[in-house]
């Protein structure tokens, strides 16, 4: 052992011991309790940000863990290789997409590496790679035999100059191509689509089986999914054979409906626009409109009257039907009735365009309404709703739908928020979609054999169009049907596809013969999961929607794919800034010099290169743009991977955000220098000798109380809520409380060896290169990383006195150190006896003694 704590010396050999001995590569065992431990996997970016390191510090540390737990641990990593910044950065520096992110995989590999994760590297998937795509592209065509799959048009972003499809990233916020500069217009093409609404149900009732996800996110899951039960209810149209269906949450304000309101493109308003030229333009500016839930919530809401009457279907009254640019034409029917009076929305329109204005609900309770200040939206009591009136919300629903139906009006329906997930992306850098056109087939999808259809990767990329769209000997080829020759779709999958699968992929990841095998029953569902809250929704969502479509095709026999749910909060660091002329320039802690108060905070702030003040902005997230990004790998050369991983899980827990913090990663490398130093003296002085239990004194009792004590509830903070941060603050008490004892005697020495073996196994998850060292160096055989987690010994707990305070009339009068089995009238004889008690109570009656054993004596006397 060095005198001195020199990671660099240390930490590249134990990783070399690591995957010498393949320590982190696993195998199934029946007779073990698996543990899957999964970080998201990352995009092949260039380099770590601290947001990875982060999140798989944590994913580590968890894994680490549970294999001192004695289980079977699986943590696997691989690269989510598809998609966008790889076709920007192609055009940028003129590399082909598939060089561009092999390059970025191997650098960030060696990152990972360097940072000492334990992954079982054997299992490591690129998802740009045929062998593991094909697998996708397999599973894409058994849905299509399931009718899982499907084509329809559906609209793009097409720049009408680079003649391209762009994706919603690459739209400015003014409608722009971000190349070209063009205005972007909507194009409707044919686009494949997953059925997920089949499964909606599913998605929605399963939530409530995941215990271990946040709620937060449970909550988004629902929203997103969005159930909601109502009535579809039919409106006659007058002097027509025609009718117009409308879905509605609130059957009880039926008698409030005042107008309907078709969207631009339902084919009432498009067969009315024949005979009504206003109608027609109003059509047409919607379709440059947005059709996105959030910008239709934000946009002026703007209507013409169809001229058409719609017939009430219980009051056979007559109303207006409007076309209106806030009705989704995919949502519901298209169509919604208006009830003005407690509808916000409805309510704005009306006063907009002199529509009537009807109440119907009433307030329960002492709540009051105004109807010409904004509209009644809470649930109430009926009125101005004939036989209704009187009825509550549950009430009426339920009445107003039975005479629908009997009616034959209206019937109960479920709807769903969830949309059908288009698959369809016109990208180049992606899984190409497994089909052939043909002319008299129609859409033939690719045989099994004939999988999979490679992606070339041989390719000019010139950023105009895919470059498989122009490339004959990709997409000329026959049908498998006919044998005519035929078109091979040239659409690729969107990414967000290989990410739903690849953690049942890491199960069986060298498997050629099939998509997954029995492996893949034995790792998974994921026990604990660990990634951003942005993928809160979509990636989480399609994940799970993927693995009941594989249970469902028999591959895997669990419903849900992730037991726990871990979202790790964000790095945020300080940002500060110039402005000119409105535009500002960020920059970040290493380019300021910042004079701090003496309770830490910022007061003034130069920058470096030119001495003049710059002005102290707010703590953000981390980033290029804002200028306060930290780049991990310079942190891990000037201070080694073990300070990095010790600060990232010290400075918060992994929920919260986590602010970064200079001085707060030097301290951790002063922590370890000084363990290191405590360990170095400790052996120096040659083998520790045998505790002698019989022989302890009253300071050795304390430490190893001390040691004992860090062991229960550092076990307590790691496996019941993950709180690291205040686990490793417990650890450097421990180590303070080593570093002040006395070394005079042998005991004094086994007590040592005792605590620092305690510290080192229980940091060894978070700092595993230099818990490997200094365990060697305490003289142990085996590696730290094959022990097992500390347990503690209940009678050093014990103590053998305790501290009891003695109050008199509410005031502390003395400190009594008392035997820790004394009985409650043996303690309290002891109070009430005790000198500096008598002072206070001679002459006066004892009102009441209350003894609390273990802490205190009250004394009530006058
Ligand atoms: C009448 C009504 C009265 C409504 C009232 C609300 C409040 P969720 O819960 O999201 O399903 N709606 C239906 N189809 C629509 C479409 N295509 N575009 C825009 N809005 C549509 O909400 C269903 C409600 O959203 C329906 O209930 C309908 O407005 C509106 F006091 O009908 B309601
Ligand atoms: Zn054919």
């Amino acid at each position: 052992m060095e005198q001195q704590y020199h990671p660099s010396h240390i930490e590249e050999s134990v990783q070399e011991f690591w995957s010498k001995n393949k320590v982190f590569e696993v195998t199934e065992d029946p007779q073990k309790e698996k543990f899957y431990c999964l970080s998201m996997f990352p995009y092949p970016s260039g380099r770590l940000h601290m947001g990875h390191v982060r999140n798989y510090t944590i994913g580590d540390v968890i894994a680490r863990y549970q294999r001192m737990q004695g289980k079977n641990v699986l943590q696997p990593m691989g690269w989510d290789a598809f998609g966008l910044p790889a076709e920007n950065a192609a055009i940028k520096n003129n590399v082909a997409p598939a060089v561009w992110t092999e390059q970025n995989i191997d650098y960030m590999r060696q990152q990972l590496q360097r940072l000492g994760f334990g992954y079982d590297w054997s299992r490591e998937v690129a998802t740009c790679k045929p062998e593991y795509y094909r697998w996708e592209q397999w599973l894409f065509t058994k849905l299509y035999e399931k009718g899982l799959v499907y084509k329809k048009n559906a609209v793009v972003n097409w720049d009408p100059v680079d003649l391209t499809v762009l994706a919603n990233e690459q739209v400015d916020a003014e409608g722009r191509g971000w190349r070209s500069g063009a205005l972007v217009e909507r194009k409707e093409i044919p686009q494949w689509f997953m059925k997920i609404t089949d499964y909606a149900d599913e998605l929605l009732n399963d939530i409530d089986t995941l215990a271990g996800w946040p709620e937060q996110v449970k909550t988004m899951q629902r929203n997103w999914i969005g159930r909601s039960q109502g009535v579809q209810i039919t409106f006659d149209i007058e002097n027509s054979d025609s009718a117009l269906s409308v879905y509605t949450t609130r059957p009880d304000t039926l008698y409030g409906v005042t107008y309907l309101a078709v969207a631009a493109q339902h084919p009432l308003a498009l067969e009315a626009a024949k005979s009504n030229a206003t109608l027609r333009t109003f059509i047409d500016s919607c379709k440059s409109t947005k059709t996105a839930e959030a910008d239709v919530a934000t946009m002026e809401k703007l209507g013409v009257d169809t001229g058409l009457k719609a017939i009430h279907p219980i009051t056979r009254k007559v109303v207006p039907v409007w076309a209106a640019n806030f009705v989704l034409m995919d949502y519901g029917t298209g169509a919604v009735m208006s009830v003005p009076g407690h509808d916000q929305r409805d309510w704005e329109f009306a006063n907009k365009y002199n529509l009537p204005i009807q109440q119907v609900v009433k307030p329960v309770g002492d709540e009051t309404c105004d109807l010409t200040k904004e509209a009644f939206t809470e649930k109430g009591h009926l009125i101005n709703s004939g036989e209704f009136d009187g009825l509550s919300f549950n009430e009426a629903f339920d009445a107003i739908a039975s005479a629908l139906e009997q009616a034959k009006k209206g019937e109960r329906q479920t709807n769903f928020r969830l949309r059908d997930w288009g698959i369809s992306r016109q990208r180049y850098w992606g899984t190409p979609i497994p089909i052939i056109n043909c002319e008299d087939c129609g859409a033939v999808p690719v045989p099994e054999q004939d999988l999979p259809v490679v992606l070339p990767t041989d390719v000019e990329f010139d950023g105009v169009g895919s470059p498989i769209k122009k490339m004959p000997s990709f997409y000329e080829t026959t049908c498998p049907k006919c044998q005519k020759p035929a078109i091979r779709e040239t659409d690729t999958f969107d990414t967000f596809m290989e990410s739903s699968w690849y953690f049942a992929r890491f199960a069986c990841a060298d498997l050629d013969s099939a998509m997954l095998d029995e492996r893949a029953d034995y790792w998974t569902p994921v026990d604990q999961y660990i990634g951003g809250i942005e993928h809160a929704i979509l990636h989480l969502l399609y994940a799970r929607f993927f693995h009941k479509l594989m249970r469902d095709c028999g591959l895997v026999s669990s419903d849900e794919p992730f037991k726990r749910l871990l979202t790790q909060g964000m790095v945020v660091a300080e940002t500060f800034y110039r402005e000119d002329s409105g535009k500002r320039e960020f920059f970040g802690l290493a380019d300021v010099d910042l004079k701090k108060n003496d309770k830490g905070q910022p007061v003034s702030a130069t920058l470096k290169a030119d001495g003049l003040p710059v002005i102290i902005g707010n703590i953000e997230k981390m980033s290029k743009s804002k200028g306060n990004g930290v780049d991990p790998q310079a942190l891990i050369e000037s201070y080694g991977a073990d300070t990095v991983r010790l600060f990232t899980m010290f400075a918060a827990p992994p929920e919260q955000s986590l602010e970064w913090s200079e001085s707060g990663v030097e301290g951790a490398f002063r922590f370890l220098k000084r363990l290191w130093k405590l360990t170095f003296d400790h052996v120096s002085q040659g083998p520790s000798p045998v505790l002698d239990m019989a022989t302890l004194n009253d300071e050795q009792k304390a430490v190893r109380r001390k040691t004992h004590e860090t062991i229960q509830q550092v076990t307590d903070d790691i496996s019941r809520r993950y709180t690291f941060n205040t686990a490793i603050a417990k650890v450097m008490e421990l180590f303070n409380t080593l570093s002040r004892a006395e070394q005079r005697e042998p005991n004094d020495r086994a007590v040592m060896q005792e605590g620092l073996e305690a510290a080192i196994l229980l940091l060894s998850p978070i700092v595993p290169h230099c818990t490997h060292t200094l365990w060697e160096a305490l003289g142990h055989k085996q590696a730290v990383v094959h022990e097992n987690w500390p347990s503690w010994d209940e009678s050093a707990l014990e103590k053998d006195s305790v501290l009891i305070i003695v109050q008199v009339n509410g005031k502390v009068r003395c400190k009594l150190e008392l035997p820790a089995n004394m009985s409650k009238s043996d303690i309290e004889k002891a109070a009430v006896n005790h000198e500096n008690v008598k002072r206070f109570t001679d002459g006066k009656t004892l009102r009441k003694v209350i003894v609390v054993p273990g802490k205190l004596v009250n004394i009530v006397a006058n």
